[in-house]
């Protein structure tokens, strides 16, 4: 099973219909709950605004493990967006240690000896089947390199560079991160579990805390995956750079979703719900989907794929000598194809050159670049930076609005001072 892209979008417009007929079924939600939430979603009632300063940095965040320095990371609410001047200095792989963390709540402490991994639901031919993580590890394992990026990555700049009011984290580009990463295919265990002819839809749930929104419950983090993608590159990981996971990021066992928007990569997962029945969750349906003008409202059809994003690797209002040669370094990334070409404004737009590539660019992982750049002249200056996929696909001027501000592709204005 290698389904195409346009299989993956086409099944997810196939489901969004089947929940407009009221065929699709909630999964551990009331349905007039999921109902109530389509609505809220379809207002643009920021419950974060995005222009929220964040949190005075303390190093640490209580819910999260890892120490969190302020030169490396920016608080906010429950999350830390890594600062993208501090992966100047490391190469293709993010380190665990200056890697974006989103929790919905807070990090969980599981232990390892204990946890398994329940599959179980009516799209199995037989009863639940448990995997210890010992009986993971003695499956066939496989790595490989891919970045999670929060569908929200950016959204600050719905704010800041289009003046729209949106609600949720306002990021700027540093909720993303790359890594190698270790594990078991799902689609190994989910034949080991006795996957039928018939399933539609896999739902993997986090042991994270149920997650309290507005005064309802939305239960344990959890969104469906439509059965092809689940079967095609999704891997179950425990491994992250060459090491354990960590507890931030999943520890024990995290999904990876490869090109997938970041809310897909469950960490921490605890069971697999296996349906033949299409199925509905918070996080795909009043969340992570597009709603707004141009959207039905029942919104989008669930995300799925990331969009296409560049920046540099330096502080906001970063200086530059005068007449000196300075290299400018950046990333570039897309969930639709490999990055083909990245090119770079030092004047706001009004002359463009070729970066140069500095990595063989590959479908779900970023590409470093870098230009030389000489400024004439003192001042205020600004910084563009604009990636071309290899589908064609390039980054846009501005974003098409959306009430959640997901999926910003816009070219970012990076301010600077010359000296
Ligand atoms: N169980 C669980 N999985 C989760 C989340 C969560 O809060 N709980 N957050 C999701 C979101 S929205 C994102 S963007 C990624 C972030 O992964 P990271 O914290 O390892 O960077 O994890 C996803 N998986
Ligand atoms: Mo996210």
């Amino acid at each position: 099973m290698s389904p195409l892209p346009s299989s993956e979008a086409a099944y997810d417009r196939m489901r969004l219909g089947q929940w407009s007929r009221g065929r699709a079924r909630s999964a551990g939600i009331a349905r007039r709950d999921l109902m109530r939430l389509v609505a809220a979603a379809s207002v643009a009632a920021p419950l974060v605004p995005a222009s929220a300063s964040p949190a005075r940095a303390t190093g640490s965040l209580p819910g999260v493990v890892k120490p969190l320095p302020p030169e490396l990371f920016t608080v906010r609410g429950t999350n830390a967006e890594t600062n993208f001047a501090s992966l100047r200095d490391t190469g293709l792989l993010t380190p665990a240690d200056r890697f974006f963390v989103r929790n919905h709540t807070a990090t969980p402490s599981v232990d390892r000896a204990s946890w398994k991994l329940t599959v179980w639901g009516d799209g199995l031919t037989g009863g639940p089947v448990d995997f210890s993580y010992a009986a993971l590890r003695a499956l066939p394992s496989t790595s490989r390199t891919a970045f999670v990026e929060c569908a929200g990555n950016g959204r600050s700049f719905f704010a800041s560079q289009q003046g729209q009011e949106v609600s949720g984290t306002a990021w700027t580009l540093g909720a993303v991160g790359a890594a190698r990463w270790r594990g078991v295919r799902l689609s190994d265990v989910l034949r080991r579990a006795g996957i039928g002819r018939h399933a539609v839809d896999v739902l993997p749930r986090g042991l994270d805390d149920e997650v309290i929104s507005d005064g309802t419950n939305l239960g344990r983090v959890r969104r469906p995956l439509p059965v092809a993608k689940a079967m095609d590159d999704v891997l179950l990981a425990y491994e992250m750079n060459g090491e354990p996971l960590p507890p931030d990021h999943g520890a024990p066992v995290r999904l990876i979703v490869p090109s997938w928007v970041g809310v897909a990569h469950i960490k921490w997962v605890g069971d697999i719900e296996v349906s033949d029945e299409p199925l509905l969750t918070p996080w795909n349906t009043g969340l992570y989907r597009l709603f707004g003008p141009g959207h039905p409202p029942e919104g989008s059809a669930p995300l799925s794929r990331q969009t296409l994003k560049s920046a540099f690797e330096l502080e906001p209002g970063a200086a530059f000598a005068t007449r000196r040669g300075h290299r400018l370094t950046g990333r570039s990334w897309s969930g639709g194809a490999p990055v083909r070409s990245v090119a770079v404004s030092t004047d706001g737009g009004a002359h463009w050159r070729p970066a140069r590539l500095r990595d063989e660019p590959r479908a779900g992982s970023w590409v470093r670049w870098s230009v030389d750049w000489i400024p004439e002249e003192p001042g205020p200056a600004v910084l563009l930076a604009r990636a071309t996929d290899g589908s064609g696909r390039r980054q846009p001027d501005t974003t098409a609005y959306n009430t959640q501000g997901y999926l910003f592709d816009a070219v970012v204005r990076h301010p600077v001072t010359v000296t």
